[in-house]
């Protein structure tokens, strides 16, 4: 294999740029890309790569899809913002397209993923001090440990990762941390009568894709039910057909009362995100008490109405099932010693690297980059796999052999 310096000539240009004046928020792979297209991006050099990461699932509908792309320069054209003081027509389409897909009476559109997540908990506390009765300033919201939710101060509030809240205290209260796939605790925190709701990923994502057993979400959304909580789904990233179903929650029949969305709402276009609730919660928030500059811009609610299009008209939720089974079953085949764990649903996957040695994940992934496809390690040890859901079995069975051969060859 040549070095990245040899083959590369401009990424190195890049790299340092960024270095230099960006934050050192993240820790890329160092390959700089300039360019997509369905399930390949390229990089500065012109290599080309299969994309195992889709921006965390932002671009599930593959990279500049033609029809959302379309629907973007249409809007563009023609009308980008307006603000909520004003109506526009696009978000009106928007806002009946969305409800009546996914079975709501309303939606709250907002931009980023955290944001829908705090609009979310808004919501359930509002609900709890105006219609379950909770004493003010007692609500409680039910977590899970090695959430993810996003970055905000309120949402690292109640994270379990010490990375992501070090030194960016004093936190918000409110919240109770339970152990995720584990009803018996849930059970214990229901019974208090100031839980107002229960925020969770139906699949754990940052934590390295936990699929919970079989069953769990049914019997959670029973039990909080009979508590009169509200059962609040973070399907950000396993929404819109990752999961093998438009939704993870469909898996198992369970509609949840407040349904957050985000990433790829816009096909990786832009950030959009919405909250999906009945009129009994939705209602109680009243105007000039929540809202967003940007949120329900007609730009995207054009894009959103086509993302969502799109992963129908084009079967996606199928195709991420039939794939994702080839891509876990040939891992599991392969049998290699360095991977301890091979698990997850459609196209959401992630493979455990043994323990012993910690660089062994991120050697893994330079190796996979330097053969043509691009997947990180998260917490040291898991490498998530998660390709746009457009992929084909030729294509998969190549990135198959990349992985297994890139695996051997470590
Ligand atoms: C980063 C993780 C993925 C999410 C769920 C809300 C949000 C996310 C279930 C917030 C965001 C992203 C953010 C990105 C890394 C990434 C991530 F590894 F950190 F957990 F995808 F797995 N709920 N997840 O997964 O959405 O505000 O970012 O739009 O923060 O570096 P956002």
């Amino acid at each position: 294999m040549l070095s990245a310096n040899i083959i590369m000539p401009n990424t190195p240009y890049f790299l340092e740029k960024e270095e230099h004046h960006s934050a050192h928020n993240y820790q890329p792979l160092p390959v700089v890309l300039t360019k997509g297209q369905g399930v390949y991006v390229w990089d500065v050099d012109n290599k080309r790569y299969y994309d195992f990461l889709s921006a965390y699932s932002a671009v599930n509908q593959g990279h500049c899809h033609s029809e959302i792309i379309a629907a973007f320069i249409e809007q563009a054209q023609k009308l980008t913002l307006t603000s909520r003081a004003f109506h526009n027509d696009a978000f009106a389409e928007f806002a009946e397209f969305i409800t009546k897909f996914f079975g709501y009476d309303k939606v709250l559109p907002m931009n980023t993923g955290v944001e829908a997540v705090e609009t979310a908990i808004k919501l359930a506390r509002r609900w709890g001090y105006e219609v379950k009765g909770v004493e003010k300033n007692k609500a409680k919201i039910l977590v899970c440990e090695n959430n993810f939710h996003g970055r905000t101060l309120n949402v690292i509030s109640f994270s379990t990762d010490p990375d992501a809240r070090r030194n960016f205290g004093p936190f918000m209260s409110g919240y109770e941390i339970i152990t995720f796939n584990d009803l018996t605790a849930l059970k214990t925190a229901l019974q208090d009568k100031n839980v107002v709701g229960f925020l969770v990923e139906p699949i754990q994502g940052e934590a390295g894709v936990i699929v919970p057993d079989e069953g769990y979400l049914a019997e959670v959304a029973k039990m909080c039910k009979e508590a009169n909580v509200l059962l609040l789904a973070d399907e950000i990233q396993t929404g819109l057909c990752r999961t093998g179903k438009m939704l993870a929650c469909d898996h198992e029949n369970v509609r949840p009362d407040i349904l957050v969305l985000g990433k790829a709402l816009s096909g990786g276009t832009m950030p959009v995100s919405a909250v999906l609730a009945d009129d009994e919660i939705m209602m109680l928030i009243k105007p000039g008490e929540h809202g967003s500059t940007y949120g329900g811009n007609p730009l995207a609610s054009c894009v959103a109405m086509t993302a969502l299009r799109v992963l129908e008209t084009e079967n996606m939720a199928a195709n991420a099932t039939i794939q994702g089974n080839y891509f876990r079953e040939h891992i599991k085949a392969a049998d290699h010693p360095l991977v301890s764990v091979v698990r997850g649903k459609g196209l959401f996957n992630a493979i455990v690297i043994d323990h012993t040695d910690k660089d062994k994940a991120w050697d893994l992934c330079i190796q996979l980059m330097e053969n043509g496809l691009l997947a990180k390690p998260t917490h040291g040890d898991k490498i998530r796999f998660a390709p746009p859901l457009n992929i084909t079995t030729t294509q998969m069975k190549e990135c198959v052999d990349i992985i297994n051969h890139s695996l051997r060859s470590l």
